[in-house]
């Protein structure tokens, strides 16, 4: 099966940024084969975390995981790797790091995370979404792979 060449974006969040867990995270992601693209650490802002998370509005846990995502530095990161979508997402494991812990320990939100609600990492769920999330932090020049058409021709 071919493999195409994708982008998607990683935060290192507040639980596993102030535990100063980052350099180590960024070395497990290499060496797991992704390219780092590009990094920023930074505070989010309110604004950014509504458009961030948009899909969860009206969620039960909305509300918190935008106080929480906004509180405290976090580390944002784009990631290149063949079908990187996909692959980071099973790289961070289950959404639930108590659950990670017992099926999956190692994944890295079972290395890194602390519960069900923080869990050190957050991975694009669908190409749309890598593109709109990398687009909104980095800016839309990061968010095509630089093999890509598209992007060559908009750099003649
Ligand atoms: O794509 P994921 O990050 O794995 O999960 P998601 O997009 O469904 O949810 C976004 C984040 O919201 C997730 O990383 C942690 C939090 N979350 C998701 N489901 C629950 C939750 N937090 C609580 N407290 N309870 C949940 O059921």
């Amino acid at each position: 099966k071919p493999v195409t060449l994708e982008r998607t974006i990683a935060l290192i969040k507040p639980d596993a940024t102030a535990a100063g867990k980052a350099t180590e995270i960024m070395q497990k992601i290499e060496e797991r084969g992704f390219r780092i693209v590009d990094k920023k650490q930074f505070t989010m802002t309110m604004e950014t975390a509504k458009e961030f998370y948009r899909d969860h509005v009206g969620k039960p846990f909305y509300d918190e995981l935008t106080q929480w995502m906004t509180s405290e530095p976090i580390w944002a990161l784009v990631l290149e790797k063949d079908s990187a979508i996909v692959s980071w997402r099973e790289a961070m494991g289950p959404t639930n790091s108590i659950k990670a812990k017992e099926i999956a320990p190692d994944t890295l939100r079972a290395l890194y995370g602390t519960d069900g609600s923080k869990n050190a990492l957050h991975g694009s769920d669908s190409p749309a979404n890598a593109a709109r999330e990398i687009t909104l932090i980095f800016g839309e020049h990061r968010a095509l792979p630089s093999n890509m058409p598209s992007r060559v021709a908009s750099l003649v």
